[in-house]
């Protein structure tokens, strides 16, 4: 990959199937990123330990995830995508990171109070210095643009405090990395509570489109999703929330804007709309669900592009590490 396409870097938790609101208001966008830059991806496997999971079943999810992401179009050949565990430079850097970070700014993270009262019988400290393993993740790859959610905004300005701190202590080691976000990215609502977030964490599954569902599944959860009783296809995410989620869900996938949106439904039912919706979504998933039932056949396959991609991230983050070592004043082993 030596060209002089900038670099972009995003991860994702292996804490199950990917749902619609990852498709799309992230993977999908990774893949089409991945002719214009050069991207790197991976599953947060160490990120993923600041919850508890069962050991068998977090081998399973890591394993799916990475051929979730080749499923739905990330491609090993263009980009380079592995496991964070397995390039053992991300635990290394995330100690140097832990030890450059203050505890004033860590408690200040709003996912870690999130996360905190919904686990409050295991607030780790690993979920409390989550943030500084994550800007390990960045740094050691010297990333230019980071595609993150909204809920990961306070994180990458956290990444950015502490790599100017850095460079001002020790000097120029680190780039400052800016957020990406996408135009087609979209925000996706729980189709039960559609004030917030669907997320592949949650445990009502009528909540959540796994991109691994069946057409029959779809279309049953876009007819069982909350809506109101107004029987107006209309964007107003205050008023009607649930309506204009199930709107950007159609126009993130069909490319009409909301106005279009409106003037194809006006005077048909709900039940029109989200059958419309489910459909198209159901036709969208269709591939991605069939790459990765072929996909994990072949063991042999995934476990080599794992390993492969392993070696790469070693060789491109390892010069940043050496180099961060250098600086601190760690002695290198001849
Ligand atoms: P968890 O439930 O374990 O917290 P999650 O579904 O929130 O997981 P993450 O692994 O934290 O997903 O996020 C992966 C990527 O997907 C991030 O870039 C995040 O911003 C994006 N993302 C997550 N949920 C949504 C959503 N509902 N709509 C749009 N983007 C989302
Ligand atoms: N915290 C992110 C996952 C993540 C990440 C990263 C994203 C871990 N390290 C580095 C971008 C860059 C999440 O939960 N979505």
């Amino acid at each position: 990959m030596e060209n002089n396409k900038k670099i972009i870097l995003s991860g994702i938790q292996p804490t199950g199937v990917f749902t619609l609101g990852n498709y799309l208001g992230a993977v999908r966008s990774w893949k089409q990123m991945q002719e214009d830059y050069n991207c790197y991806y991976f599953i947060a496997d160490l990120h993923s330990m600041t919850i508890h999971i069962d050991p068998q079943k977090r081998r399973q999810q890591t394993r799916e995830a990475f051929a979730l992401l080749l499923a739905c179009g990330i491609d090993p050949e263009k980009s380079l995508v592995f496991v964070q565990s397995h390039n053992k430079c991300h635990a290394e850097m995330g100690w140097i990171m832990d030890c450059c970070s203050q505890f004033g700014e860590l408690s200040r993270m709003t996912q870690f109070k999130d996360k905190s009262s919904k686990h409050p019988d295991n607030i780790n400290a690993g979920l409390f210095t989550y943030p500084a393993l994550m800007a390990g993740d960045i740094l050691l790859y010297q990333a230019d643009y980071v595609p993150v959610g909204a809920d990961q905004t306070q994180h990458l300005e956290f990444t950015r405090d502490v790599a100017t701190r850095f460079n001002h202590t020790y000097g120029e080691v680190f780039k400052l990395p800016e957020g990406y976000f996408p135009k087609a990215g979209a925000r996706v609502m729980s189709l039960q509570d559609p004030t917030s977030k669907m997320s592949k964490s949650d445990t009502n599954p009528k909540a959540t489109i796994s991109i691994l569902d069946d057409e029959k599944t779809i279309l049953k959860k876009f007819k069982s999703a909350v809506t109101d009783s107004e029987a107006c296809v209309r964007f107003d995410p205050e008023a009607k929330p649930g309506v204009s989620n199930l709107m950007t869900i159609y126009s993130a996938i069909t490319g009409k804007t909301m106005e279009e949106i409106t003037a194809e439904f006006a005077g048909r039912g709900y039940g029109d709309f989200k059958t419309a919706v489910g459909e198209c979504v159901a036709e969208a998933l269709r591939p991605v669900r069939e790459k990765y039932e072929e996909l994990m056949q072949e063991r042999t396959y995934l476990e080599e592009q794992m390993r492969r991609g392993a070696e790469i991230a070693d060789k491109i983050s390892r010069r940043t590490l050496t180099k961060t070592k250098k600086k601190i004043g760690l002695l290198l082993e001849k």
